[in-house]
């Protein structure tokens, strides 16, 4: 028997392609050390070419499974992906209050705003845009928009550093604790800067940006690497600047698989001791 690892929970839609969603969390959660549970809200019908349908999971299911595992496991962090639709959110928006997750709160509380696949595909219904603007934003200890849901939330256009601290200031108007306000999709930076705020500290997260079609599952791995770190007790700027580092590299060490957008990786993390590729056709 080995010590009892930290807890991670994510409440996310399945994909079955395996890249994204609740998959991509369990894998970086095993992959930053931590006991990875799921709260699902969705099934996705999804491979590496689409998402051609989901499902979702009934309000009352998605929250009987959050108290499930908090009430006898214990969370030290958790995390949401594709939440569905409005009923979905403000679910999961009192059941986080009632077992005290969220800004201000014991358990850091990741809100990932997840409106589309990479290939454009809602994965969020019309009514769910403003439940998750004024319900899950106030609540959140993070939130971690692309340029593509900052656009859906505020408004704004961004493109550059200094557009992203303005939508940072426009997110922070919502209500959550810090925003993360990530630039990999302002492709014409040579660049990739994520920017977090909490409205006194602006950190400037900067890396390289890879030339890869191969990038499915991003965003699901970024912010379940952030909220592995929470869970393991660091505080909100040293978890994103450990989930930067550990999303580099799975974006480095991508994958083509299908005919459309592999998936990030973490298998480096596994060391030298597994085998090597093999081409799957050998
Ligand atoms: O990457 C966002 C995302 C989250 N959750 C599910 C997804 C996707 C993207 O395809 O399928 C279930």
């Amino acid at each position: 028997m080995t010590e009892t690892p930290k807890t991670a929970l994510t409440i996310a839609g399945s994909d079955s392609g395996g890249g994204a969603g609740l998959q991509a969390d369990l894998r970086t959660f095993f992959a930053c050390g931590v006991h990875g549970m799921t709260a699902v809200t969705a099934v996705t019908v999804q491979n590496s070419v689409g998402v051609s349908g989901f499902t979702e999971i009934p309000p009352g299911i998605v929250a009987a499974q959050i108290e499930a595992v908090a009430s006898d496991m214990g969370v030290n962090a958790a995390k949401t992906g594709m939440l569905a639709s409005a009923a979905i959110i403000s679910t999961v928006a009192s059941t986080v209050d009632e077992l005290g997750f969220g800004r201000e709160r014991q358990t850091p509380f990741v809100v990932d705003p997840v409106a589309a696949s990479m290939h454009g595909d809602s994965l969020l219904r019309d009514d769910a845009l403003e439940a998750l603007r004024t319900e899950l934003l106030p609540r959140a200890t993070l939130v971690t928009p692309n340029l593509d849901e900052v656009r859906l939330l505020t408004g704004l256009d961004v493109n550059d550093v200094a557009g992203q601290r303005d939508a940072a200031e426009a997110l922070l108007a919502l209500g959550p604790q810090w925003v993360l306000v990530k630039g990999g999709h302002a492709t014409d930076s040579p660049r990739c800067v994520d920017l977090l705020s909490d409205g006194t500290h602006v950190l400037e997260f900067e890396g390289p940006r890879y030339d890869t079609p191969h990038t499915h599952g991003g965003g699901d791995t970024l912010a379940s690497a952030i909220t592995a770190h929470l869970a393991k007790g660091l505080g909100v700027p040293d978890a994103v600047s450990a989930g930067k580092k550990f999303i580099e590299r799975c974006v480095a060490e991508s994958y083509p698989l299908g005919a459309g957008a592999g998936p990030v990786s973490p298998f480096w993390r596994l060391g030298p001791d597994i085998p090597s590729p093999v081409s799957r056709d050998s």
